[in-house]
């Protein structure tokens, strides 16, 4: 029987990890925060929360990642814990920095120490190729992170590549496209249209208010993604690789598939900071543009191209970008009911 630990495991990626491999017979710990309230709602969701063994453990503190890396002994240790959210990360910069590029090495260097043959998972992301360099992005696409995010993520994604390259570790990285579900955090803008769209189907009248609604993103499901950090921890040798549907849409789309599994239609008016959507039916305002949610600098165009993935992994995405939408909106649509 095999022994994981996924850091952020309180997280959206690490909840459905740690069913998937809990359904494969690990033993499964992860990590939680000390803060005020541990926020295990998600393991609570999936009905898992009894079954996985929590530790304390902050990206943060070196000495902490160190004692609990030596105490687990893993086999598998997926690092999914960061300061996730790119727009915070202009707000909280050295932060963001330190736990996503620093944690990441604080890891790296603690496994080298006391578990060298554990194999790592460290969860990298599609914003590293920023202002993208070609279309569609694979392995090979050079990085031009746009946000401190995106390029505290690149220093984790090269750093795991260099402990593979230096000391002959299983490190792996997978670069991530976009991928949501009900358990989605709210602040991210696919759950908070879903949400904010099923209040207004159950009778609410506070319009979603957005930013960018010109961002095109390659939107997945969370669920398919984790058995491709699964594989890729399978493989005899480690590598990077590109997870994503090659499919890509605005934000503009994705309100449309919500709207339309709720039962709305919505009719678009103006343009820039001032479009606004309504739905045809109730003649509500459902969508309203602000500055505020604007980003200092733009992605403005995600595509992945997963064949690598497909090739190597076998691995393929079950769930289209439509169906997620209408998914996520009937699920937070019940919740309100
Ligand atoms: P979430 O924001 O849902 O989860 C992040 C997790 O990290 C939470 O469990 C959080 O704990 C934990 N965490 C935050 N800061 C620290 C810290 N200082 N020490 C320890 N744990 C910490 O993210 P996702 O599940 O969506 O993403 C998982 C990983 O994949 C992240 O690294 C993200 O950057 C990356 N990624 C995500 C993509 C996506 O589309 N979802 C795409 C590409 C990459 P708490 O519950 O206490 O906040
Ligand atoms: P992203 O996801 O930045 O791609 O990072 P997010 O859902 O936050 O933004 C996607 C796009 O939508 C535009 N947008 C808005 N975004 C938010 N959050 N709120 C809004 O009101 C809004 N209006 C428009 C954004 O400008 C952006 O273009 C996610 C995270 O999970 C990262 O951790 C991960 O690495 C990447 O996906 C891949």
């Amino acid at each position: 029987m095999k022994t994981c630990f996924i850091s952020g495991i309180t997280g959206q990626d690490g909840a459905y990890l740690a069913r998937l491999l809990l359904d494969k017979g690990y033993t499964v710990h992860g990590g939680f925060r000390r803060i005020s309230q541990a926020e295990t709602v998600r393991l609570d969701k999936l009905g898992i929360l009894s079954d996985v063994q929590l530790h304390e453990f902050d990206l943060a503190d070196a000495n902490n990642i160190f004692r609990t890396i030596g105490k687990v002994q893993a086999h598998e240790f997926y690092n999914l814990a960061a300061q996730s959210f790119v727009g915070a990360s202009w707000e909280v910069p050295v932060y963001t920095s330190d736990v996503n590029a620093m944690g990441v090495l604080r890891i790296l260097d603690s496994l080298r120490t006391l578990a060298p043959e554990t194999r790592f998972y460290q969860a990298s992301t599609s914003e590293m190729f920023g202002q993208v360099a070609e279309v569609p992005q694979r392995e090979s696409t050079p990085f031009l992170p746009r946000s401190p995010y995106g390029v505290s993520k690149v220093f984790g994604h090269f750093i795991t590549r260099n402990y593979r390259e230096s000391f002959g570790m299983h490190a792996s990285s997978g670069i991530l496209f976009n991928h949501e579900s009900p358990l989605r955090g709210t602040e991210f803008v696919t759950r908070k249209i879903t949400l904010a769209l099923a209040r207004l189907a159950r009778g609410g009248s506070e319009p979603c208010v957005l930013g960018n609604l010109d961002a095109k993103r390659d939107w997945g499901f969370a669920g398919d993604y984790v058995e491709g950090m699964w594989r890729m921890l399978q493989q005899d040798t480690p590598g990077d690789y590109v997870l994503a549907t090659g499919v890509s849409l605005t934000v503009r789309d994705f309100a449309n598939f919500v709207a339309e599994a709720l039962g709305m239609k919505l009719d678009w008016n103006g343009v820039g900071i001032v479009e606004y959507a309504i739905d045809r039916k109730s003649g509500k305002r459902v969508i309203e543009v602000s500055e505020r949610f604007f980003r200092p600098a733009e992605v403005d165009l995600l595509l992945g191209d997963p064949s690598k993935a497909a090739k190597v992994l076998g691995w393929k995405p079950r769930v289209s970008v439509q169906q997620l939408a209408e998914m996520m909106a009937r699920a937070d649509y019940e919740d309100l009911g």
